[in-house]
């Protein structure tokens, strides 16, 4: 058993479901607490300088020194396997070119897809490894990993096979999400339909047999696929029993958002450009909003409307977007800091946004996301006294013990 005590405020939203409107805000503040872990998982926790019953059972105890205490943060969305970089873009960036300028003349994702064919799968394997350790550092402990740098049948099961590696070799929880729809490849340049039926027909049936990814997602953009085209990729993978997230909104609304409402999927992404029939469809099916604001930095681009989606009752989850070509960022603690600034969130909402609406974009509820009895003990003491000054503070990595799985993995 772990004691970890001395925790001068353990904050955590409660339960095990999307928290919506004034919820988001709610957070448990308990002072002077304790946690006692056995097994990988949180026995119970105690405040106000009492210690849990049996603590003194524990083989190891950890003094929190009055910091403070909140679930591992969960990142639900990124593309963290990938080939090569893309630095090279900054530059055109700079000159005016804008995100979709680039994808068009063949840069782009298409650049990353070259370079991730390329790659062999141990090659990528062993830099999404050291990305894992990376964000474990910076108390990150369930992250989730997008295939569409393959775009074929062969290098999308490369990449989703990654995954699964990733999944069983790291100390991180990964869930694996099918993102083949991610762009045309140039094989099918000016052919999105019969790209679409290609992936229906011969891929996704494959990852559904091999359960090699649990949701499917859709890059649902101007010039990328339109709604007609991500329908019916969602729904096909629906039937097969994947859950549904798509990109929606990024750059132009052209009608993911309310696509997310109608297929009642389990997230919508981005929604930098979503407006009112958006928002009104994904409150109506309790779609989670996944921001990445991070890309809006790096794009330089306007904030998704996170007032209003809190106002409307939509959940809201905030990510890295990690890859190479709109956030080459893994750093959530970031992200945080601009849900803060940016988004004008609570601490309390950016904390609900990061951990239990995380998950269950991720539909991890059951396990991860809070700090309760029974959870896993997915823990991160903060080298902060509160969350002020860990929204605050952007740009150091302020987690100080990193506890997964009840075992400490950073110290
Ligand atoms: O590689 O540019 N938006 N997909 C949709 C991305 C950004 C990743 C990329
Ligand atoms: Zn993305």
């Amino acid at each position: 058993m772990l004691l970890i005590k001395n925790i001068g405020v353990l904050q955590t939203p409660a339960g095990s479901f999307a928290h919506r409107g004034p919820q988001q805000g709610q957070n448990l503040k308990l002072c002077n607490a304790a946690v006692l872990v056995e097994d990988g998982k949180i026995r119970s926790i105690t405040a106000d300088g009492q210690l849990p019953e049996g603590a003194g059972r524990a083989e190891t105890v950890l003094d929190a020194a009055c910091r403070l205490a909140t679930p591992g943060l969960i990142d639900c969305h990124t593309h963290m396997v990938f080939g090569g970089y893309r630095q090279g873009e900054i530059p055109l960036k700079l000159q005016g070119a804008g995100y979709l300028d680039i994808l068009r003349a063949g840069g782009g994702i298409l650049d990353t897809v070259g370079k991730t064919r390329a790659a062999a799968e141990d090659e990528l394997f062993e830099k999404s490894m050291g990305f894992l350790d990376e964000m474990l550092a910076l108390g990150i402990t369930s992250v989730e990993s997008k295939s569409g740098y393959g775009l074929d049948q062969e290098n999308e099961l490369k990449q989703l096979q990654v995954n699964r590696r990733l999944q069983e070799a790291h100390k991180m929880d990964v869930v694996s999400t099918f993102l083949g729809a991610h762009a045309i490849p140039p094989e099918y340049a000016g052919r999105a339909d019969a790209y679409i039926d290609m992936l229906c027909a011969s891929v996704l049936p494959i990852v559904a047999e091999e359960k090699l990814a649990g949701f499917c997602d859709v890059f649902c953009e101007t010039g990328v696929f339109d709604v007609p085209q991500s329908r019916k990729m969602l729904q096909a993978a629906q039937k097969l029993g994947l859950r549904a997230r798509i990109h929606a909104d990024e750059i132009d609304e052209i009608g993911g958002a309310a696509l997310a409402g109608e297929l009642c999927a389990v997230s919508a992404e981005h929604l930098i450009a979503t407006g009112d029939r958006g928002m009104s469809a994904m409150a109506e099916a309790g779609v989670i909003a996944d921001l990445l604001p991070g890309t809006s930095f790096y794009l330089g681009k306007t904030y998704a409307p996170a007032r209003e989606m809190i106002a409307r009752g939509i959940p809201v989850a905030i990510a890295s977007d990690f890859n190479p070509g709109s956030c080459p960022s893994l750093n959530l603690q970031l992200a945080m800091c601009m849900g803060y600034l940016k988004y004008r969130m609570t601490p309390e909402e950016v904390l609900t946004a990061v951990t239990v609406n995380a998950a269950c974009s991720l539909g991890l509820e059951a396990r991860v996301g809070t700090l309760e009895e029974g959870k896993q003990a997915d823990i991160v003491l903060w080298n902060a006294p509160d969350m002020e000054m860990l929204v605050y503070r952007f740009g150091s990595n302020l987690a100080e013990t990193v506890i997964k799985n009840g075992e400490v993995v950073k110290a």
